[in-house]
């Protein structure tokens, strides 16, 4: 018997829809992988199951059942990070309570945070959901329950109570660096190295930014998850400990949080630190999150001799009025300039766009950028329409946007969850809005139209990326060349298939 098992759902119960999924579902949140690691530090036994893996390497429901009935856990917590996970997760809830109804089931991640209220109204079997960080309330849970406590004074979370939801608004949350890295080994099937790319959490809380569509910026965060006043970052020393767990498992590294918004007195302190640990050497793989103008040359330098070798630019738009409405603090030609830049510096710069903004046209304006962007050696890695999320600041205040909201609620989005991908990647049920110029189907069309458009440079992406490449080696000793020319042939191979 364990004590907790924490489950990354299928997007779909049944273990033949595994490949139909519309969003690849294997990726395990780091989220679900930090409670599990806490309540093991604090002496609870522990299993973290992907089931989408599972059933990739052919276990089937009945297994699945099996797991549960042979484990018997006391608490089963489903992470509902993701959109496309409602449908599974709630299947799965089902699956549990018909083997064992006291097992206590509590749902957690952004997700659930988004939709909490409903969930737990209209799903009567779900006896917790948490709201945002959960290592703390989660084990405040679990001691109560232990010991015949109250559930209703654990923090952060909406309690079912006999026939009544309770909701205990009051917040807790580690110190930041009192959370436990993790480490991959914990989640069980064990995956292949190549489908393995450890995750660094170094920040937690809203970033300094304000999008209106993102639900980190510091005017949504408030409202929609609210674990932390502001922004903290994890101190050097905890990177590295992290780091160092994750490469005995894989040597592709990613950070794809809000470091890029951090100051950059801190990104400069974490490279610095770890540069001089010599660590890197072992890394393949090291890509990292940006924005446009967020990272300085001297920045640059420094993240490329620690062994940083492409970054996720979200560049979004050519339009300079669309940037301007999404306050996302760049020009188009100063985007031109960070790719410039970038490349000069050794990185291979990614971009990544969207489509169905605000006030946003035709993409002409877009689709020049990408060509100058082009020119510089940015790699046009994903084309993707706009999800506008409930409560968020376009959501809240969708008029003064020129918006209409098409999807509001929980079932509205299990969309994601129940579509199945298709080869014209021609998806008109998760468009989540139209704008003042753009209806469903302009939204699918124009994403389309982009992606044919990015695909017309094909031979002329990969010469410039070949060009780049002996400044590139220079730095990273450690990518040979036929690795990366088939991991960029594989990306604009994709590119066309992939919604988001
Ligand atoms: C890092 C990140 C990623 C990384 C994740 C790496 C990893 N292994 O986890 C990558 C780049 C892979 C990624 C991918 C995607 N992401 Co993402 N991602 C983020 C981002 C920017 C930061 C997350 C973070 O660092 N948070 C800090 C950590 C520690 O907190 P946390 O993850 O929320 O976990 C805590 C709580 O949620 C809770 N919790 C989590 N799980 C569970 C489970 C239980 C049982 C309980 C009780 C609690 C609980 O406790 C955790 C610890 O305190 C968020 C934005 C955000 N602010 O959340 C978007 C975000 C979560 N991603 C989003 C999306 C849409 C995606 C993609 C679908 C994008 C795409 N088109 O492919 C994919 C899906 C990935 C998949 N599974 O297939 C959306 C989700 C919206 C939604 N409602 O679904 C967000 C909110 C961004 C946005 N649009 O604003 N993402
Ligand atoms: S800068 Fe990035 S993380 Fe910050 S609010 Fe904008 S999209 Fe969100």
């Amino acid at each position: 018997m364990i004590d907790v098992l924490l489950i990354h759902p299928p997007v779909d119960i049944e273990p033949k829809n595994v490949l139909k999924s519309l969003i690849s579902p294997y990726l395990v949140g780091y989220g679900l992988l930090h409670i599990a690691s806490y309540l093991k530090m604090m002496g609870y036994k522990v299993e973290v199951w992907n089931i989408p893996v599972a059933y990739a390497y052919g276990y089937n429901l009945e297994d699945i059942k099996a797991l549960i009935k042979y484990h018997d856990p006391k608490l089963v917590g489903i992470e509902l990070n993701w959109l496309h996970f409602s449908n599974g997760s709630m299947e799965l809830v089902k699956v549990i309570k018909k083997i064992n109804p006291n097992i206590k089931i509590i749902l957690g991640g952004v997700h659930a945070t988004i939709f909490a209220e409903e969930i737990i109204k209209n799903y009567p079997l779900i006896d917790a959901i948490f709201i945002g960080e959960s290592e703390a309330t989660i084990l405040d849970y679990i001691q109560n329950l232990e010991k015949g406590l109250p559930l209703t004074e654990v923090p952060s979370c909406y309690i079912r109570n006999n026939d009544k939801i309770i909701l205990n608004k009051n917040r807790k949350v580690l110190p930041i660096d009192e959370i436990p890295p993790y480490s991959l080994s914990i989640v069980k099937p064990k995956q292949k190295e190549s489908f393995n790319i450890g995750t660094i959490n170094t920040t937690r809380g809203p970033c300094s930014g304000i999008c209106p569509y993102c639900i980190g910026s510091r005017k949504n965060y408030p409202l929609m998850i609210g674990s932390r006043e502001k922004l903290e970052l994890h101190s050097p020393e905890w990177i590295l400990e992290q780091l160092e767990l994750l490469i005995k498992d894989t040597h592709n590294i990613a950070i794809q949080d809000y470091i890029y918004c951090a100051p950059k007195k801190h990104i400069m302190e974490i490279f610095n630190f770890l540069k001089n640990e010599k660590i890197t050497g072992l890394i393949e793989y090291f890509n990292i999150a940006g924005k446009p103008n967020s990272f300085d040359k001297e920045t640059l330098s420094l993240m490329a001799k620690t062994g940083v070798d492409n970054i996720d630019y979200g560049v979004e738009t050519g339009s300079n009025s669309t940037l301007k409405i999404l306050r996302r603090g760049y020009t188009a030609q100063q985007a031109v300039d960070t790719i410039d830049l970038t490349v000069k510096c050794g990185i291979l710069p990614k971009t990544y766009w969207m489509v169905g903004l605000p006030d946003e046209k035709d993409l002409s304006e877009t689709k020049n950028l990408i060509k100058q962007t082009i020119e510089k050696g940015g790699f046009p890695r994903w084309v993707t329409p706009l999800i506008i999320l409930p409560g968020t600041e376009l959501f809240r205040e969708a008029i003064k946007y020129h918006i209409s909201i098409k999807m509001n609620t929980y079932n509205d989005f299990m969309k994601f969850s129940t579509t199945k991908i298709n080869k014209n990647a021609w998806y008109p049920d998760v468009i989540t809005h139209t704008t003042n110029f753009m209806e469903i189907n302009d939204i699918l069309k124009a994403t389309n139209d982009l992606k044919d458009y990015i695909l017309s440079f094909k031979e002329k992406i990969m010469s410039i990326f070949q060009k780049n490449l002996q400044q590139y080696f220079n730095l990273h000793e450690n990518v040979t060349s036929s690795l990366i020319m088939l991991r960029m042939k594989r990306i604009l191979s994709t590119l066309k298939y992939t919604l988001f």
